[in-house]
């Protein structure tokens, strides 16, 4: 579809309203809510993080490219969300203390909640308490925690230290994800798994519920 490159230069350009109405006419065309979130949306997003890694973008530009893929994924959220499937597990979720960065997080929570999972989404730069606050009160099965920077990431370890330290660390399912992570660091960490994507942590989510 000649849209798709369309939008992801709209993306790029951080045009909000062209991006919403890009993700219309896909849907309107036939496209599953998931193929519009991958192919336009996240892959737009991947081609903006070259060209800031590159020195190419800045900070406000990528904002705003930010901003019109949270346009989009308001669109898609109820669409993916729409399921009857029975609650299949409760997930705590949040994007560590000092990093801000939330649309892999946000994307994760409406999989996770497209899949049947039941997400509390404790929004961006959690502090430990924050978290175990959340997963205590909450009844949760499951703890997410995304980081995007590699200064931030090691934070997790401290999350993760924190509940060991109340005696609480295996009460929960811990999954862990961000670009900069890998499967060695979730190890080396103590969570249960890293994932790679959405998609991957609803099938890991499903796995631990199983
Ligand atoms: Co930032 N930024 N940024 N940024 N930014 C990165 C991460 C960076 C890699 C860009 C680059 O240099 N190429 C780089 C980090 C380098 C490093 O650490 N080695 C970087 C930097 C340096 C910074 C600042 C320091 C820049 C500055 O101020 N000089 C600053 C830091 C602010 C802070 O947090 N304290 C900063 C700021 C920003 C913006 C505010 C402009 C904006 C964020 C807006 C927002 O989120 N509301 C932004 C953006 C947009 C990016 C890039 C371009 C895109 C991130 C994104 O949204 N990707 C990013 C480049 C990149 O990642 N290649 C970059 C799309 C999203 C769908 O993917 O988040 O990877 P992702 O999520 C995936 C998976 O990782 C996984 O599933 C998701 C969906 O498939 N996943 C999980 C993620 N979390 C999960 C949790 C789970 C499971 C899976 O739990 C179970």
């Amino acid at each position: 579809d000649e849209l798709v490159p369309q939008m992801h230069d709209d993306l790029y350009d951080g045009l909000r309203d062209e991006v919403v109405e890009g993700v219309n006419i896909l849907l309107a065309r036939g496209w599953t809510p998931y193929d519009v979130l991958t192919k336009a949306l996240v892959e737009g997003m991947r081609i903006v993080g070259i060209d800031f890694r590159d020195g190419i973008l800045f900070v406000p530009e990528v904002l705003l490219a930010a901003n019109s893929m949270k346009a989009g994924m308001a669109i898609l959220k109820p669409l993916l969300a729409e399921t009857g499937a029975p609650r299949l597990g409760k997930m705590v979720i949040g994007t560590v203390k000092g990093d801000i960065h939330d649309i892999g997080k946000n994307l994760v929570s409406m999989m996770m909640e497209g899949a049947g999972f039941e997400v509390v989404d404790l929004g961006i730069n959690n502090a430990a308490e924050s978290y175990i606050e959340a997963l205590e009160r909450e009844g949760a099965d499951i703890l997410g925690m995304s980081a995007l920077l590699t200064t931030t990431m090691p934070y997790m370890k401290v999350v993760i230290d924190t509940l060991k330290d109340k005696g609480l660390r295996d009460d929960f399912v811990i999954l862990v994800g961000g670009a900069p992570l890998n499967e060695e660091f979730s190890r080396a960490i103590g969570a249960d798994a890293y994932c790679r994507d959405a998609a991957v942590a609803v099938e890991t989510a499903r796995d631990f519920m199983a």
